[in-house]
């Protein structure tokens, strides 16, 4: 059978001295060895971190020897390869995910107990690696580790910024933002690659040049700086299969600049070249909103150019003809993020390899996909002209050439319709004369994905309607997935154990699907009780956390009820907090009833159902409401908590700098989360996904994914509110005369009243939601909220309900993993196949 292969390969391998063993022996002289020879301490003197550095380089050579065999494998085969195209990989942690990736953790726990440390405690000294905003970042993460799971021939790329997100840090309730300097301490994850580089040029002019009897365009550019690769090995479950995402930094050109060398002024010289830095060194932080800056334009391009340099040679490598190209790559841009590449991608065909402009056209067609993960217009790139113009003089002509040759073709299919032409082009022509990287996107990809199935309908019938019509055959959607290797395994171990043992099986861990395999255990009653213990150890391990950050004690037998994502005001962080001061008014008045009828038997405060709200989120920079809203809760929760009438039945906590290793822990605690994006605006969503395979339940709008949720479990085994996708336009324009209930106009009126502080800094907070400015319909949503709520309150109580549904969530999340979303993208939209390590 299978385990026996696995033997005599292993000792196969053991005779060869080939590989690394992972017997407790082996793993603990190779950390001795790192503790030594890499981290330079001495054996007998090392500390939690320096034992997590060496323990983290024994993993890597590990990962580096089936990186090696699996990109020697990729070579020999030749497939057609995906490579991926992001600005943002929000990977979190790696130790943990490797070793169990690797098949090794129970090995390593081991090896490190018989040395005197514990593999937990190590594992926590790693900092997150957190180069992307949000969900589009953590989505291509989750991507990443299906693409190696099931062995697809996969490459990501992207830049390796040398400060990630910024850290959150909260100081009088206000948001700070402190720069996240990663790499300070090294990381042990990548790998540099100093002789694989490229130039990457910028600004200058444009010329035309006698060739072959004709005319061609050649760029001077007016600037070089230097790509370097760094490889972050990426490894699959349970096979060898060991991908890349190779990130590119920035460094200055070997090209010297004999001019300013010859003026004398060396030191100057030096400091203007370190310039070239800048490029990658910070992540923007902006989620869903694009600037117009030129640094971030340059990173674009810097990243795009290196990566097709670095995919077109190795297509040379083996191959010499351009129209095979579309056979051997597929290219996938996620978000318009890397859309220069498609002008890039021209470039080099016409100017550099001399095939004539069809043809590359026609190469072009074959080779991109594009993913939109928006709804919202201000997510749309759109790139000042002038901007382009400065820096990529080349990539401009080209993108009017293309844009030249799409509207002749349009005016033939469609005739004369300037308004429609005009929506359509990809320049646009207001005030400021710009490119819209979305329409340049759609127009030069064979497919345009949405990431669930309402947001792919809103795609056809709002934002992109113009192109669907024309190309109906262009758009589909993967509905998003998150992997579960990471999002169950990783960090939550318990019930990982727990699934195992009650399936009777490992599989699920490729093969999420088996997972419906509980539904027929959830009215166990043995499965209850170890599932409600499961659950138990997850929420003090959070409670602890709670503690030890804010000072903050809470019961683990009250509801905890989480939401955690960015700050936004359609995600309506803001209708959570208004819920909650609801709440505590309810409270109080109960209590002042109790005070008056002294000998009242039962009071309604008995029946309050305590609760602990858990809100974490980080703000852009820039984004005043959103930093408004962070401190309206820490102001809130400053009250409530401190409220003796309150007590244990509501305390609120706003957990700082909430990031994926926060999520991991925060997740596997939750009884109750919260998606309430006003409907037909939450593109997916993929927190939710999280949370169901914990077995979390879902207080929840339509909106997103959480329909797709809905179909799956059934929405008896949710809690759901809130306007539907196809009212919200009409309530809109009802706007002012909407009725909004009492109770929403009290609590937004003790807000207004200073009852919680800052009166004249929450005046515009307020102005939002009220005086028929509602654009989000907090108040329209509020009565149906509150009853969502009662609702979860009542099913909490029934103890025996709840576990029941919170199994069937997990049961039922299946569908939700990325291995499925891979698959889809792999058959239907890549056309690649896997493509297996031996052994
Ligand atoms: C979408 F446009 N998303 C953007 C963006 O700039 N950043 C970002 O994180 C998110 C969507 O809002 C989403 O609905 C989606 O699931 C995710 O991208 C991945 O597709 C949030 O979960």
């Amino acid at each position: 059978g299978g385990g026996e292969t696995r033997v005599r390969v292993e000792r196969m391998f053991g005779l060869m001295d080939r590989f690394l063993k992972s017997d407790p022996s082996s793993l603990q002289k190779d950390i001795l060895d790192h503790v030594e020879y890499t981290v330079a301490r001495s054996r007998f003197s090392f500390d939690d971190f320096e034992a997590y550095q060496a323990l983290a380089h024994s993993v890597r050579d590990r990962l580096i020897e089936r990186w090696h065999d699996t990109q020697i494998h990729f070579k020999k085969k030749d497939p057609k390869r995906i490579y991926f195209l992001s600005l943002e990989f929000l990977m979190g942690r790696s130790l943990s995910n490797s070793v169990i990736n690797l098949g090794i953790r129970d090995q390593y726990a081991d090896a490190l107990k018989e040395l005197g440390f514990e593999f937990e405690v190590l594992a926590e000294q790693e900092g997150d690696a957190a180069l992307g905003n949000g969900g589009l970042a953590r989505l291509s993460a989750c991507q990443m580790d299906s693409l190696a799971t099931m062995d697809y021939p996969a490459w990501g790329y992207g830049l390796r910024y040398q400060y990630g997100l910024f850290r959150q840090v909260i100081l009088d309730g206000y948001q700070h933002e402190q720069p996240d300097y990663w790499l300070n301490f090294g990381n042990p994850w990548e790998i540099e690659r100093v002789h694989v580089t490229y130039p990457v040029k910028f600004y200058g002019t444009v010329e035309d040049e006698n060739f072959n009897g004709g005319k061609r365009k050649v760029w001077l550019p007016g600037e070089m700086v230097e790509a370097v690769a760094y490889d972050n090995p990426i490894p699959g479950h349970g096979t060898r299969n060991t991908i890349t995402l190779r990130l590119w930094a920035a460094k200055p050109s070997d090209q010297i600049d004999m001019e300013s060398y010859n003026t004398g002024d060396y030191i100057n010289a030096v400091v203007n070249r370190q310039r070239a830095e800048t490029i990658s060194s910070v992540l923007y932080p902006d989620d869903r909103s694009y600037q117009g800056k030129e640094l971030r334009l340059k990173q674009q391009y810097f990243f795009v150019s290196a990566s097709l340099q670095d995919i077109i040679r190795r297509f040379k490598d083996s191959h010499s003809n351009f129209d095979d190209f579309p056979e051997k790559v597929a290219l996938q841009l996620n978000d318009t993020h890397p859309s220069l590449a498609i002008a890039e991608v021209m470039r080099v065909l016409v100017d550099e390899e001399h095939l004539e402009w069809n043809r590359a056209w026609g190469i072009v067609c074959k080779i991109f996909s594009f993913t939109t993960h928006t709804v919202l217009p201000e997510g749309l790139e759109k790139v000042p002209v002038d901007l382009l113009e400065s820096l990529l003089p080349r990539h401009l002509q080209i993108i009017y050439d293309i844009n030249f040759d799409y509207i002749e073709e349009l005016k033939k299919k469609i005739g004369l319709d300037y308004d429609r032409l005009s929506r359509m082009s990809i320049v646009e022509d207001g005030a400021v004369k710009s490119i819209r990287m979305a329409n340049l996107a759609i127009v030069c990809s064979h497919t345009v994905n949405g990431v669930s199935r309402v947001h792919s309908e809103l795609l056809k019938t709002r934002v992109f309607k113009d192109f669907y019509e024309l190309w109906p055959h262009k758009f589909d959607y993967k509905t998003n997935g998150v992997t579960q290797r990471r999002w169950i395994v990783v960090s939550n171990p318990s019930l990982s154990a727990l699934i195992s043992k009650w399936l009777g099986t490992e599989a699920w861990i490729r093969d999420v699907d088996l997972l419906a395999g509980l539904q027929e255990q959830a009215a166990n009653v043995d499965l209850h009780e170890e599932w409600r213990m499961v659950r138990k150890v997850n929420k003090m391990r959070l409670a602890e956390y709670i503690e030890a950050m804010s000072g903050i004690k809470v019961s683990v037998s009250a509801m905890f009820d989480v939401q955690i994502k960015r700050i936004h005001e359609y995600k309506r962080q803001l209708l959570n907090i208004l819920g909650i001061i609801h709440r505590y008014d309810c409270i109080k008045v109960a209590y002042a009833i109790l005070i008056l009828f002294q000998n009242m038997e039962k009071s309604d405060r008995t029946k309050v159902v305590p609760r602990v709200c858990i809100i974490g989120g980080k703000a852009a920079p820039g984004y005043e409401i959103a930093k408004k809203i962070i401190k309206l809760c820490n102001a809130v929760a400053e009250k409530i908590n401190n409220d003796p009438d309150v007590g244990d039945l509501l305390k609120l906590v706003f957990i700082p700098d909430y990031n994926v290793s926060v999520a991991e822990l925060v997740i596997p605690g939750a009884d109750l989360s919260q998606h309430i994006s006003t409907a037909g605006h939450e593109a997916s969503g993929t927190g939710n996904m999280k949370f169901l395979m914990n077995g979390c339940l879902l207080l929840a709008t339509e909106d997103g994914s959480t329909v797709e949720i809905i179909e799956e479990i059934g929405e008896d085994n949710m809690f759901l509110f809130g306007a539907k996708m196809h009212e919200v336009p009409a309530l809109r324009v009802k706007g002012p005369t909407l009725k909004v209930p009492l109770q929403f106009a009290s609590v937004v009126r003790m807000v207004r009243d200073g009852y919680f502080g800052f009166q004249d800094y929450f005046e515009s907070l307020c102005d939002k939601v009220e005086g028929g400015n509602d654009f989000y319909l907090l108040g329209y949503d509020f009565q149906s909220y509150l009853e969502a709520q009662a609702a979860a309150d009542k099913a909490f109580v029934d103890q025996e309900k709840w576990t029941r549904m919170s199994i069937l969530s997990t049961a039922g999340s299946g569908r939700f993993s990325s291995d499925r979303t891979i698959e889809e993208y792999a058959e239907k939209t890549w056309g690649i196949e896997p493509c297996k390590c031996p052994f």
